[in-house]
């Protein structure tokens, strides 16, 4: 169920409580590490559920840098391609974990431009293991991914799928500091 909806451009925004893993969507986003070996948390999950031909195509990939972001096939998932992403691991702010945060949002934003995708899920990347403040993190999601909207013309909607309500909540106060109009 959708904690928010909002419209904004051409597309939708929705801010639910879910298992990533279940979605049925074009590509889900996945909180990897550099390695793109599998991990933990929601990476761990993700990998369970595609199956182990998603490990084999990402062995292919020769890993990935925080910040950037790399594209596969689903397998098993119900959503057709899995985007992973390295979010930064928080160290009180002071090696530019905003920054690279929000490259995360924007270059995933920019794969699903290039394959002209129409609908993505992302979870709250960094914040689990990785320990990046969650409502700091909403804030850079929520901005970083509405301001690559109108360069992203193929996605009509965008999931933050968040995995408890707290979480969600900080993307629903987020979600509406951005689309307010003043
Ligand atoms: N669906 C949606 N969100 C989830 C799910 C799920 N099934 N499972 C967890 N989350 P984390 P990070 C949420 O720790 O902080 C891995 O070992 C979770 O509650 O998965 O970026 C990687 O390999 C939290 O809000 O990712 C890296 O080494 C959010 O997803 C490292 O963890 C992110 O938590 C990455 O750490």
């Amino acid at each position: 169920m959708s904690m928010l909806t909002r419209r904004i451009g051409g597309a939708q925004l929705d801010v639910i409580v879910a298992d990533i893993t279940t979605l049925g969507v074009d590509a889900i986003v996945n909180a990897a590490n550099t390695s793109l070996l599998g991990g933990g948390g929601v990476d761990g999950a993700i990998h369970r559920a595609a199956g182990p031909d998603l490990v084999a195509e990402c062995r292919m990939l020769h890993g990935c840098k925080t910040g950037d972001a790399k594209i596969t096939k689903g397998y098993r998932l119900k959503a057709a391609h899995v985007i992973h992403t390295v979010g930064p691991v928080w160290n009180a702010g002071t090696l530019g974990e905003d920054d690279l945060l929000a490259s995360c949002y924007r270059r995933s934003m920019e794969l699903c431009a290039k394959h002209a995708l129409t609908s993505v899920a992302f979870p709250a990347i960094s914040t689990g293991i990785f320990c990046f403040p969650a409502d700091r993190a909403a804030d850079i999601a929520m901005r970083t991914t509405i301001e690559a909207l109108p360069a992203t013309p193929s996605v009509a909607r965008v999931i933050f799928c968040c995995f408890s309500e707290p979480s969600a909540n900080v993307h629903v106060e987020a979600l509406l500091r951005h689309s307010s109009p003043c």
